[in-house]
């Protein structure tokens, strides 16, 4: 099997990157773990920036995201029982979009479907060989048969969890890490909006977050052990620690309804440099790993296929190979951004049980600092939106 860029993972990078690709006229094949129903219902991200947006749309799949999603235009910062807007559109110009991780999928999946892509669902020993030559290759299992298919470049878009980035050698690879000593338990609730935006809420508890997903499906999440289990957690204790987390002393009550899903996850940022060696590139989450606090992941993993998008054009249509030489510099000034922006926002919003009274107490003056000050409030909406410079 033949093809020009072989691309190994069926998540938003993988997929996203696979359709620009088409649109340019370059032959792509993806390969997937798991399977078509499988990664249409995993519950994942909810913020779409501006960029994102720009993205599906230019790709052809944002028809849904505009009708279905929902734009925000600021969010609110939640403690000691006050509530404060920092007003998105009115200090950046820009908006944010709510609209599901696996929505995006369901569109993505649809649009290769359409175009008559090659995508491989459930597939095994996925392996990757020869990035050092000009004739790379992936081995993988399909329906019991055993498959090698030749390309030009080898995309990995394979997530955390993948084998891309083990190929590149580890002495030339330089990885960063903090795991956080805190997870996020997160539940899907059958109820109405508790609020039009979203609240990020900080308490001596520890850290809430009220997100939507539609006028009758809530997404809310609160800090947690990350070895804690869902069985530990009854409704009720759910909604006494929502409540306390949340609710203000001006009245706003959280909304409860029936939970329908409950999940931990655990919380770490990473960076993994270089991206790239021989004919191997990596993107997204099989790159680098962000806290969920600042809804950063998926948007930067839409922003590097954008990167390798022009890159592989370039090659393409122009011989050029500067800007994929330049691939993962270029990629990593605006993942160092949006990990610094993610740790920060994460370090000043949950409980930090390493850190002393005085430590927490500077959450609040940090708080008060950024809901209070315009160019504060200005920084932090730039980075949440993503308009930064890098
Ligand atoms: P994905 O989505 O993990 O996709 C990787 C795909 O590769 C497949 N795979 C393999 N395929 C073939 N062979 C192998 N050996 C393979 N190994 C793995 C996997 O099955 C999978 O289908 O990576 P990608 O495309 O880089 O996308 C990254 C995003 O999914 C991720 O960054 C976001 O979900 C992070 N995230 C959020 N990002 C945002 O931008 N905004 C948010 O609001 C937001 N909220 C979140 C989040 C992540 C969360 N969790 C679960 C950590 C909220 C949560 C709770
Ligand atoms: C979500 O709705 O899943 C969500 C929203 C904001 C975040 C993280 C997750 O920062």
């Amino acid at each position: 099997m033949r093809t020009q860029v072989g691309i190994i993972g069926a998540g938003p990078a993988g997929l996203l990157l696979s359709h620009l690709l088409h649109l340019r006229g370059i032959d792509s094949v993806v390969l997937e773990l798991r399977g078509r129903e499988q990664i249409e219902s995993t519950i994942r991200a909810g913020v779409l920036e501006q960029g994102t947006m720009d993205a599906l749309a230019e790709a052809g799949v944002g028809d849904r995201m505009k009708t279905e999603g929902a734009l925000h235009h600021g969010f609110e910062l939640a403690f000691e029982g006050k509530r404060r807007r920092i007003d998105l559109t009115g200090l950046t110009g820009k908006s944010i979009t709510v609209y599901a991780q696996h929505e995006v999928l369901k569109d993505l999946v649809a649009a290769r479907v359409a175009a008559d892509g090659k995508i491989f669902f459930n597939v095994s020993n996925t392996s990757i060989h020869g990035i050092e030559s000009d004739t790379p290759s992936i081995r993988f299992t399909h329906e019991d048969e055993e498959h090698e298919l030749y390309c030009d470049y080898v995309i990995g878009c394979d997530g955390s969890q993948g084998v891309s980035r083990a190929s590149i050698p580890a002495a030339l690879r330089r990885d960063y890490e903090r795991v956080f000593p805190f997870g996020w338990f997160g539940i899907l609730v059958e109820a109405p909006p508790t609020s039009d935006e979203l609240i990020y809420a900080r308490h001596d508890r520890g850290f809430a977050l009220v997100s939507t997903r539609s006028q009758t499906v809530q997404r809310m999440y609160f800090q947690c052990d990350p070895k804690d289990r869902v069985e530990n957690w009854t409704d009720d204790r759910i909604w006494a620690e929502l409540h306390a987390r949340v609710d203000s002393l001006e009245g706003h009550e959280v909304v409860e309804g029936r939970i329908f899903q409950k999940n931990i996850v655990g919380m770490r940022s990473f960076v993994s440099t270089t991206m790239q060696h021989g004919r191997l590139f990596l993107a997204g989450d099989a790159a680098h790993i962000v806290p969920p606090t600042g809804a950063k992941g998926l948007n930067l993993a839409v922003w590097d296929v954008r990167v390798l998008t022009a890159a592989l054009v370039a090659f393409y249509e122009e011989s050029r190979t500067d800007l994929l030489d330049a691939y993962s510099e270029t990629a990593l000034r605006r993942i160092w951004r949006a990990g610094q922006f993610s740790y920060w926002m994460t370090r000043m919003m949950h409980r930090l049980d390493d850190a002393s009274p005085f430590e927490q107490r500077l959450q609040i003056a940090e708080l008060e600092h950024v809901t209070t000050s315009r160019a504060a409030a200005t920084a932090m909406a730039e980075n949440y939106v993503g308009a930064v410079a890098v």
